[in-house]
């Protein structure tokens, strides 16, 4: 065997075998690129070689091109992953490609590029690059119509969405379909095309011949068009494979390519290809090693069998993972196991849910009225009432019974864990772990991180996250954490916007244009207008300079508590979400105007953003100076996975560094100076810091 830094190459009688070898994936960066040129043209050169095969292995063939290079030099430079498919195809010895793992993007494009193809029938084929706002830009979309015709090609290349080989058994795309090893089969077929001195197959030659091609494009734009609106990409996928039906191959290569460098300019695939690098990197810790041992985690406690207490329980059965779930008296702890059950029927109503799981996710959970039972859990969480004196009790007696090694955690949303966990001998075992309602709906999960919580607690949570389906990041800890920190900033303004003039629809109508699924008023009436309400009441009696009565205290008052009361700033029809624009809320608002004196003004949508928006980067610039999120992209990650920012704007900071930190900083000091101007909106020293050195978040 020898080596060739990206791949290797070895010889099998007159089969060569080019392995790819770019870990993690066989991303198809340069120096891959180069060794699979140089590999061929060495095949090519060798007179004892009849064939090649191609492979990545028995676990990945390829994830497709280099993320990592796109933007840089080396993305352009030669090889592209053009010249490397064009070299494979055009070589006058047969070209095997040997199947197994991931095959995705610019991986499947160069198997495409092969004559031959045999796959391993669990390896995972996809076009995915429309979930980057890309579209296949190595050949994919004119090759794929042609081994799979229009309308699979189509399907796969608009949804991006990977399927088995041995769904495509059968098709051209694959030649033969295997179980065992895919190197083994793949060698014994190209010795069969050397015996049977078979000719290299190339897709570029197959002719499109299908009458149903057009009508099929046409009704592809109009369902793509309404589906994906923020979203360019899957509508140019759909342009270029009717340029695969309508042109010569070489002009259609051309169209697809001038496309894909047109996407690839676009904010929306920016931020789509930022949201995959921060989804990457949300799970590493600079002073937690990968390798980190974990505790084990087999049964959980919860305690509180309330709204949050059960949906945590929920999230573990739903994981296959047995919970204890306490409550202090019988009738609260029935209730809350009725609402589980309620919750898991109302799934099988749906059909989301079968019989014989909805039996054994119930079986999962055992309800207690005693502590005792939570001796030998691995890891409780208390969801109790959100003070700290009940929080005080509740680990002080979880200290005195639980197994040691246990991890104690706190769903607070709001209380300074380092205090919980001083209430412990142990606090090196406390963390908190704050999900969001309801918790076994919302992706989100802050793990908070006490000054004296242990790496290793740290590591099982995080792993443990991925085992109950959570996007988990970590916070430092500090009020709100990481996004109700922000989220606080983002309400205020949206509250000043609306007492200056702006009506509720308007604040939200503004921010669900730019793509935020619900505005701040319809999400204060989904969440409970009395929460914060009852939070103000409490801050304003301990702290004498915060914010005095405002009107959602007034609707308060008035027992419009959101959606669960019918009314809130917005009125609900029974049974109905839809928010209803109400005389009522109006009439208050003027009146609040009135007793404080504010003139209004005419507020543009821009400014509704501008502020909204920019409120929250703010704050996240100062999340990031106290070292409470570990970088930029943790921040938009939250953002995305448990607040509904749009994906096309990539997260709040990631849209500050594409508005450009100035113009942020310049905003921010212009809405600082106003007279009256609360102290939160002068720009974060951080955010100043990085606009002068002309430098982004990310
Ligand atoms: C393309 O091909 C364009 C062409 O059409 C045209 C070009 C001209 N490159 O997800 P994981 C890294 S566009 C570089 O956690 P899993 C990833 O960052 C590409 N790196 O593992 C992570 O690194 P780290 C089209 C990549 O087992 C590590 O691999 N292809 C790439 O859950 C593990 O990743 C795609 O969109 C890449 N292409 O899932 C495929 N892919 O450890 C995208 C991954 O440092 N990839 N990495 O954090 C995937 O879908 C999944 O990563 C995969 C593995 C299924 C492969």
């Amino acid at each position: 065997m020898s080596e060739n830094s990206a791949a290797e190459y070895e010889q099998f009688g007159p089969i060569a075998v080019i392995t790819m070898n770019n870990p993690p994936v066989n991303g198809l960066g340069l120096a891959l690129r180069s060794a699979i040129v140089a590999l061929v043209d060495r095949a090519l050169a060798d007179p004892q070689v009849s064939a090649i095969v191609l492979t990545g292995g028995e676990k990945i063939f390829s994830a497709g091109a280099d993320i990592r290079e796109f933007g840089e030099q080396k993305q352009a430079s030669a090889p592209t992953l053009h010249d490397v498919i064009e070299v494979v195809e055009a070589c006058s010895k047969p070209v095997v490609a040997a199947i197994a793992g991931a095959c995705l993007g610019g991986g499947l494009e160069l198997a495409m590029g092969c004559h031959f193809r045999v796959a391993r029938s669990d390896a995972s084929l996809g076009l995915p690059e429309v979930k980057l706002g890309l579209l296949p830009g190595a050949g994919g979309t004119q090759r794929a119509p042609r081994l799979l015709g229009v309308e699979r090609a189509l399907n796969l290349i608009v949804s991006g969405e990977p399927e088995r080989a041995k769904n495509f058994a059968g098709t051209a795309l694959l030649d033969e379909v295997v179980d065992g090893s895919v190197l083994d089969a793949a060698v014994a077929f190209a010795r069969s095309v050397v015996d049977g001195k078979l000719a290299p197959k190339r897709a570029r030659d197959i002719k499109i011949d299908d009458p149903h091609a057009e009508p099929l494009l046409q009704f592809a734009r109009t369902t793509v068009a309404a589906a994906s609106r923020q979203f360019p990409a899957p509508l140019q996928c759909v342009e270029a494979v009717g340029h695969a039906v309508s042109k010569r191959f070489d002009e259609g290569l051309r169209l697809e390519r001038e496309i894909f460098m047109g996407l690839m300019a676009t904010p929306e695939s920016k931020a789509l290809r930022h949201i995959f690098a921060a989804e990457r990197a949300v799970s590493k810790l600079p002073d937690v090693p990968a390798d980190t041992p974990l505790r084990d985690i087999r049964r959980v406690g919860v305690i509180g069998a309330g709204t949050m207490g059960g949906g945590i329980t929920m999230t573990f059965a739903d994981a296959g993972i047995p919970v204890v779930l306490l409550e202090t008296k019988q009738e609260a702890l029935d209730r809350g196991i009725e609402n589980i059950r309620r919750n898991y029927a109302a799934s099988m109503k749906k059909g989301k849910l079968t019989q014989a799981q909805y039996d054994q996710r119930l079986a999962l959970i055992e309800p207690t009225l005693d502590y005792a039972a939570l001796a030998d859990v691995d890891l409780v969480i208390e969801a109790v009432f959100e003070e700290m004196s009940v929080k005080r009790e509740v680990f002080g007696r979880l200290d005195a019974i639980a197994k040691p090694g246990a991890i104690l955690a706190s769903n607070t949303s709001m209380l300074d864990l380092n205090e919980i966990a001083s209430y412990t001998k142990r606090p090196q075992d406390v963390i908190g772990l704050h999900f969001f309602s309801p918790a076994n709906v919302m992706r989100l999960l802050e793990i908070v991180r006490g000054a004296k919580t242990a790496p290793d607690v740290l590591a099982t949570c995080m792993n443990l996250a991925r085992r109950i389906r959570k996007t988990a990041v970590v916070a430092g800890v500090c009020e709100g954490f990481i996004g109700n920190r922000m989220i606080e900033r983002y309400g205020a303004a949206s509250n000043l916007l609306m007492a200056q003039g702006a009506s509720p629809q308007q604040v939200d109508g503004a921010l669900q244009r730019f793509g935020l699924a619900m505005g701040p008023f319809r999400m204060n009436d989904l969440a409970g207008l009395d929460i914060a309400s009852a939070a103000r009441k409490r801050k304003a009696a301990s702290d004498p300079s915060s914010q005095g009565r405002v009107v959602a205290d007034v609707l308060c008052e008035m027992g419009r508590l959101g959606q669960k009361t019918g009314s809130g700033w917005y009125r609900y029809e029974a049974g109905k979400r839809d928010a209803i624009q109400d005389p009522v809320v109006d009439t208050i608002i003027e009146q609040f105007r009135r007793e404080n004196g504010i003139t209004v003004r005419k507020i543009s949508d821009q400014e509704v953003i501008e502020r909204c928006i920019y409120a929250l980067v703010n704050e996240g610039a100062r999340i990031l100076e106290d070292g409470i999120a570990a970088r930029a992209s943790d921040i938009d990650v939250v953002y995305l996975s448990g607040y509904g920012f749009p994906r096309h704007r990539g997260g709040p900071m990631l849209y500050a560094d594409t508005v450009g930190l100035p113009n942020v900083v310049r905003a921010l000091r212009r809405f600082a100076a106003e007279p009256g101007a609360e102290a939160w909106w002068e720009p974060a020293p951080l955010l100043v810091k990085l606009a002068e050195a002309g430098r982004s978040f990310n």
